[in-house]
């Protein structure tokens, strides 16, 4: 596997770091063979710039490429660069040569927060920035849930194929069914038992957040089901509503946050 960084917060690396079933030391020491991570590798500077290059050499064609974050294509991709290079070029290098491609996060799957407005660096995600839409595998989510990420990788090494997806490139066991569908608050939507303030005895008692700006119902995403950190809760189990970070143009399209669409 070959992971580059773009432009990001590295929440996507941290989510995998908290990865189980496998946890990260057995995935990335016993099942995967990580050539290139910037956030986790001993490498520095033109160390690492060489392991990128050398893996590319030993492993043209051969490699699971993971692309977090989007690609400024605004001014020739002048606004991200790593080593000198623009994101774009160092996508162009990489991603044409990998065996498969994993858009991990909504930044890589659809632009994310570097393409919200007024985007003056013209973000945009991976498969549209490169113009090879349909070919590339996206994992949305703001950082996306490690058990979606792992489960394609051990999808593909399991059985040598990547997981059926959607029209947007979900794999459909994660995205298929909207967080609203999922939802055990659900019954309280149903009843017309709502948040309308955070703090209140309706929050207390775990009524729906619709009213105070769940995207729960736009949303798809395993989350309720999934959750995160091993099962211990999600946003709306923690009385949040659902932003709809892995929605496509989410930023711009969620917010402002908290108000009832
Ligand atoms: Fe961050 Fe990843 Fe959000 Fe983006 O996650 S958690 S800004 S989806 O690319 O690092
Ligand atoms: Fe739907 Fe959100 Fe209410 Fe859950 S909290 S039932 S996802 S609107
Ligand atoms: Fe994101 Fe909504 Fe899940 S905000 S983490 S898609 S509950």
């Amino acid at each position: 596997m070959i992971w580059i960084h773009l432009g990001e917060c590295t929440g996507c690396s941290e989510a995998l770091l908290r990865s189980m079933y496998p946890y990260v030391d057995q995935l990335v020491l016993e099942v995967l063979s990580v050539e290139y991570h910037e956030t986790i590798m001993a490498a520095a500077g033109q160390q690492a710039e060489d392991q990128l290059h050398a893996a590319l050499k030993k492993y043209s064609g051969k490699f699971i490429c993971v692309v977090e974050g989007s690609i400024a294509t605004s001014f020739d991709g002048g606004y991200g660069k790593v080593a000198n290079r623009t994101f774009l070029e160092i996508a162009q290098e990489v991603v044409p040569q990998a065996l498969a491609t994993i858009a991990i996060g909504s930044c890589a799957s659809f632009g994310g927060i570097p393409a919200a407005a007024p985007n003056p660096g013209g973000y945009k995600g991976v498969g549209e920035a490169l113009g090879m839409e349909g070919k590339i595998i996206n994992i949305p989510g703001c950082p996306p849930n490690p058990i979606n990420v792992v489960g394609t990788i051990v999808n593909y090494l399991l059985l040598g194929k990547l997981p059926a997806v959607d029209d947007k490139g979900r794999p459909v066991f994660a995205y298929g069914k909207t967080i609203h569908d999922q939802c055990p608050r659900r019954a309280h939507f149903e009843n017309d038992e709502f948040v309308e303030e955070f703090g209140s005895e309706e929050a207390a008692l775990g009524y729906c957040l619709y009213k105070v700006g769940c995207r729960g119902p736009e949303t798809y995403n395993n989350c309720a089901v999934a959750k995160f950190n091993d099962g211990t809760s999600w946003p709306v189990e923690a009385g949040h509503p659902c932003i709809g970070c892995s929605q496509p143009d989410f930023w711009d399209t969620m917010t402002p946050f908290y108000e009832e669409l």
